[in-house]
């Protein structure tokens, strides 16, 4: 069978589970094929499970909108509050030179890199929307090392299926799966509007999933985690794990 003709079989199956006999057959379909998402408990999981598993089989790798500059935000709007503590203060001072974004987990080859080192590497710039759940929104330009090329460096394991990614705030943590982690939009950014990403906005370092809403690209990134299971890293997420838009 062709890969469309099995996606839509697949897909018209989890539609008529969600009608037919309440969730029950689309949440089997949805298992058979890999697409429970880790929030899949509790009374929003068949939702949550619907949701995810029809934009994986229809969205999978699909590329978000990219803007024209004339369309980036005049004042883009910082959420939440940068982190007040010494030792950000102190990285601040240094102008960032001793940040580290580490990576380990599931990968053969554990690293770390500085900010200059990760501007060394190949880099793009993406002028995409950034939206909060909350209802603001604006578009600005990201740049920064695709997260795939990243995974690549450090050697995925082939088994992995999400990586965690971690803040200097420690409560702010998030993950997403493999498909997001090596999807070419997805990037570990270091620059905004032509210049280097302003603290507000997450500086130095920030994760930018243009394919989920904001709560995703957590910002003051400092490590990378792949893993095959969620399960040793408590409530990754404050609203819906899967923030597909
Ligand atoms: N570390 C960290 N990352 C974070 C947040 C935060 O408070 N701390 N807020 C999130 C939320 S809810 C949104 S909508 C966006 C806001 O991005 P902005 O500050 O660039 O507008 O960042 C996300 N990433
Ligand atoms: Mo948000």
């Amino acid at each position: 069978m062709s890969n469309f003709s099995r996606r839509k079989l697949i897909a018209s199956g989890l539609a008529a589970g969600a009608g037919a006999s309440g969730l029950a057959l689309a949440a089997r379909l949805a298992d058979k094929y890999g697409l429970i998402p880790p929030d899949a408990g509790g009374i929003y999981g068949p939702g949550e499970t619907l949701t995810y598993a029809t934009q994986r089989l229809f969205t999978g790798n699909s590329l978000v909108r990219e803007f024209p500059r004339g369309e980036i935000s005049k004042n883009p709007f910082a959420n939440g509050r940068p982190p007040r503590d010494d030792a950000f203060k102190r990285f601040q001072d240094g102008n960032f030179a001793d940040w580290r974004l580490t990576i380990g987990g599931m990968v053969s080859r554990p690293a770390s890199f500085s900010l200059n080192q990760l501007r060394d590497l190949p880099s793009i710039s993406q002028i995409t929307h950034l939206a909060c759940e909350e209802g603001w929104s604006f578009i600005a330009e990201w740049t920064g090392v695709p997260l795939a090329h990243v995974l690549k460096l450090a050697g995925a394991a082939p088994q992995a299926r999400y990586v965690v990614y971690q803040s200097f705030q420690r409560n702010w943590f998030h993950s997403i799966d493999i498909a997001e982690a090596f999807h070419p939009q997805t990037l570990v950014t270091y620059g905004m509007n032509g210049a280097d990403l302003p603290i507000g906005h997450g500086g130095p370092l920030r994760l930018r999933v243009p394919r989920q809403l904001g709560y995703k690209s957590v910002k003051y990134l400092t490590r990378l985690t792949v893993t095959d299971s969620l399960a040793n890293f408590g409530k990754v997420y404050r609203y819906a794990w899967y923030a597909g838009i």
